[in-house]
């Protein structure tokens, strides 16, 4: 018998560098942590598939300032900013996937991850046959709105968890013009109260 799965959640990198105090915090990134965990309770209870998806960088990437790019340095692999945040639960079956290991690149999707085999995080949804994905975390500016995109652009239906994101906001209205992109692209934006599984 072949089960196929619907729907899957993926939450996106709720480390500590990305929580305040952390090397890239966001403000109130912490607040939508219970948030986050009652989204994780519900797909943990109805069986269903949780990615939890961390940054997880190398100490020298292009990626940071001092090599050429934009961000300080942060989700430095095995440092404690990179460890996901104390608040945060999920279940041992929940899948963790890496992103931003490649010293080459910026890396702001779920689908540049891989889970702890080197799957795809792209074939880890086909095996289970994942047609909708629940997406909420840090950050609404990259990491939420690069992996909405790309499962649009690979088909993927895409409920965007707007209680339970937060963005960097380099440009103060980054996270709502990011939040606007996903919807014209084709996400639909749910709460809650709107979860039906
Ligand atoms: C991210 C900034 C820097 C993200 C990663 O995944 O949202 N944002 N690195
Ligand atoms: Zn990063």
């Amino acid at each position: 018998m072949v089960v196929r799965l619907k729907n899957a959640l993926l939450i996106a990198d709720v480390q500590n560098d990305f929580c305040p105090g952390g090397k890239l915090g966001i403000s109130d990134g912490d607040k939508i942590i219970p948030a986050i965990n009652k989204y994780i309770k519900e797909f943990s209870k109805n069986k269903l598939p949780i990615f939890i998806s961390r940054d997880w960088h190398p100490k020298k990437t292009k990626h940071f300032k001092k090599f050429g790019g934009v961000w300080p340095a942060h989700c430095v692999q095995n440092t404690k900013g990179a460890e996901f945040h104390a608040k945060l639960k999920f279940p041992k079956e929940a899948i963790i996937i890496s992103k931003g290991m490649d010293p080459e690149k910026d890396s702001y999707s779920a689908f540049d991850a891989v889970d702890s085999n080197g799957c795809e995080f792209d074939n880890l949804l086909r095996i289970f046959g994942i047609k909708n994905l629940f997406v909420g975390g840090l950050a609404t500016d990259y990491c939420v709105k690069n992996s909405a995109i790309d499962a649009l652009k690979k088909g993927f239906k895409v409920l965007l968890l707007v209680d339970a994101v937060k963005g960097v906001n380099l440009k103060p209205n980054d996270s709502d013009e990011a939040i606007d992109e996903m919807v014209r692209r084709g996400a639909r934006k749910i709460s809650f109260a709107d979860l039906k599984l």
